[in-house]
């Protein structure tokens, strides 16, 4: 018997080793015991990280949501698959059973193959987070076509170049879409981006908003007409282990962004594995993620990973200020939330608010708390472990990235003890390394380096769309025969692991390495600080001084700039020393931060080395006005 489920440390240790001693057998056992495969693979693995090639399960055949629908359908039909919850919470929540759910995914297959769509053919799919976004990616899943999610919050630029990378001959979207107390006109940015894509011969629009919209004749076609005629059995298409699944975009440091292939077998269970242990699934669990499915956390941790368990997931279409900051909290006492996993920008977000807006609900049905996306400072993992967890829900700060396709380092709740800041430990089948400046890998504890993997796991992407040549030297040039993550990370004296941020980020002062994540840590404990970044700008004598970015809680605006900087210097020089001190601070409105809530510091650079002349791809901007503030406020 495989080792699937995962309930206390003894056994992940051993579970662990056995996956590094033996890593065939141990997927192998897991892919064998806990899917539905139409054919067996012929061999486990095969890799080669100089090509670099990675191959798993070979020769097997499926269907991935065969496993994630029809095998639930005998003992969890009438379980609720995904529970929708919209952004007025006015309007009426959505059960959607594993029966309704197979039966929505096998209609919009079939309206797809009626549009000419074809097994391997890529569909952009450009939807806001209502039951059709992921209905679409299982239609999609279910007759081989390749869905492209492009995250329904991206300008039409920066659609136009993710449906011409990858040439998709549909795109799926709505009129419009809610977000909060506004509305976007997600059609009229469709219509734009369409004027640059040749390749689009038809555009689905499922209507949402019910706003005026013109629909281009011959193109543009209502999805619920065509819902309506579809038949209701769409018969799975059978798909090989390496036949691809979904090509997500992730945006590079600089140039355009990369098309992240992904393959069936091994996302299919390496996600579903994950999650069953990182988030300690069990059958009556409610579970919420509140990622956007446009970004990987919810392709492999709001879909495929729950359903592939028979789990119920939530997805949330609104924001957490609307119409009040308390709405997370009002979702996870209305539907007994059990597992809550979102991101530290999110959870900052909320610690600035009033503390009534989190006491006010009874959060007692949680029992895992999880964050992603970025390092979470200290301050943000208190709150969230007081105030959310009232200390009895452990958190798991999951490591992962788009190109990993699922979590890798994390602790197991109820397992692994939790430290703050920390990733903790490698999931089975990860194996790390951390590499110094010549590209040796660095052994033992309490040692810091760029943070490596030696070794292939089943979800990794298995190139770049279009550019198997960008995929090598992105990821497997730096340090030969390992795949290069971009982060730093450092190992504790018990073999821990802490994300210290991008590589990017560290900043050499005086010669001195300096991660921004701890010099950010030291400013936000200061009471009037709601969050800050740091970046390098050239100094004549240190090389690089320390410019930071901050934002005031509502307790801090008014006060006076010259005190707080000298204030916030003092805190630096009392947790880390006098030599990341600041020499500049802006204080702001806000910071420039991707849509996934990842602060641009490539922006932030270039403001504060007074060199703006080029500030590279600013399409994946959540707030471009604050660039504009912070170049006025610079006197630039
Ligand atoms: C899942 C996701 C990947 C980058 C990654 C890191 C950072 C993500 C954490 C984290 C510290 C974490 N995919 N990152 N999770 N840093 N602790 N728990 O976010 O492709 O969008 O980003 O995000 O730098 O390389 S992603």
């Amino acid at each position: 018997m495989s080792n699937y489920h995962i309930k206390h440390l003894e056994e992940y240790w051993q579970v662990y080793r056995n996956s590094v001693r033996n890593p065939e057998n141990f997927w192998e056992e897991i892919a064998e015991e806990h899917f539905l495969w139409r054919k067996k693979w012929t061999n486990v693995l095969s890799w080669d990280f100089a090509k670099p090639e990675v191959k798993w399960f070979e020769g097997a055949e499926l269907n991935i949501t065969e496993n994630c629908i029809d095998r639930h359908l005998a003992t969890r039909g009438d379980k609720t698959a995904i529970l929708f919850e919209p952004n007025n919470p006015d309007e009426e929540t959505l059960h959607i059973t594993y029966k309704e759910l197979h039966e929505r995914v096998s209609k919009f297959a079939n309206v797809l193959k009626s549009q000419g769509v074809e097994k391997g053919d890529r569909v952009c799919i450009y939807l806001p987070m209502i039951p059709e976004l992921a209905v679409s990616v299982l239609a999609c899943a279910r007759i081989g076509a390749v869905h492209s999610v492009v995250f329904a919050g991206f300008s039409s630029t920066a659609l136009a170049t993710r449906i011409n990378d990858c040439d998709c001959k549909m795109v799926i979207c709505t009129d419009g879409s809610y977000r909060g107390n506004k509305t976007i006109d997600l059609k009229g940015i469709v219509d734009e981006a369409l004027k640059s894509c040749e390749g689009v011969s038809t555009v689905l629009v499922a209507k949402r908003i019910n706003s005026e919209i013109v629909m281009q004749d011959g193109r543009d076609k209502w999805l619920q007409p065509l819902l309506d005629k579809a038949d209701t059995v769409c018969k799975a298409t059978i798909v090989k282990a390496e036949d691809p699944l979904f090509i997500l975009y992730t945006s590079g440091s600089t140039g355009k962004p990369k098309g992240m292939v992904h393959t069936t077998a091994g996302y299919m269970v390496y996600t579903a594995y994950t999650f069953k242990n990182v988030f300690q699934y069990r059958e009556s669990d409610v579970y919420w993620c509140t990622a956007d499915i446009g970004w990987i956390t919810g392709h492999s941790y709001i879909v495929y990973g729950p359903l592939a368990n028979g789990a119920t997931t939530v997805m949330f279409e609104g924001v957490p200020s609307y119409p009040d900051y308390g709405r997370f909290w009002e979702i996870v006492e209305k539907h007994k939330v059990t597992q809550f996993y979102t991101a530290p920008t999110a959870i900052r977000a909320l610690a600035k608010e009033n503390l009534d807006y989190v006491n006010k609900y009874d959060l007692s049905s949680l029992k895992v708390l999880g964050t992603v996306g970025e390092p979470i400072n200290e301050e943000a993992w208190h709150w969230y472990n007081d105030n959310v967890g009232k200390k009895n829900s452990p958190i798991v700060d999951t490591w992962w990235q788009t190109e990993t396709g699922g979590i890798m380092i994390s602790p197991i709740p109820y397992s692994t003890p939790t430290i703050p800041t920390y990733a903790t430990l490698p999931l089975p089948g990860i194996q790390p390394a951390l590499m110094d400046e010549n590209g040796n890998e660095i052994k033992g504890n309490q040692v810091e380096g760029r943070l490596c993997i030696k070794f292939p796991w089943p979800s990794m992407a298995r190139t770049i769309y279009g550019n198997h040549g960008r995929y090598r030297d992105t990821y497997f040039s730096a340090y030969k025969n390992n795949y290069f993550t971009g982060d730093g990370a450092l190992r504790d004296a018990v073999g821990y692991y802490r994300i210290t941020g991008r590589v990017d980020d560290v900043i050499i002062v005086s010669g001195h390495n300096l991660g921004t994540a701890p010099i950010e840590d030291a400013i936000n404990e200061h009471p009037a600080v709601a969050e800050s970044a740091i970046v390098g700008f050239p100094h004549d004598i240190k090389g690089n001084a320390l410019c930071g970015y901050i934002t005031l809680k509502e307790t801090g605006e008014g006060r006076n700039h010259d005190n707080l900087s000298k204030e916030i210097n003092q805190l630096i020089t009392d947790r880390i020393g006098p030599i990341a001190k600041l020499d500049s601070v802006q204080f702001t409105n806000g910071l420039p931060k991707t849509r996934s809530g990842k602060i641009m510091r490539r922006i932030l650079r270039k403001i504060a080395s007074k060199d703006i002349s080029n500030l590279g791809d600013t399409s994946t901007l959540l707030n471009p006005e604050v660039v504009n503030e912070l170049i006025e406020q610079a006197g630039l």
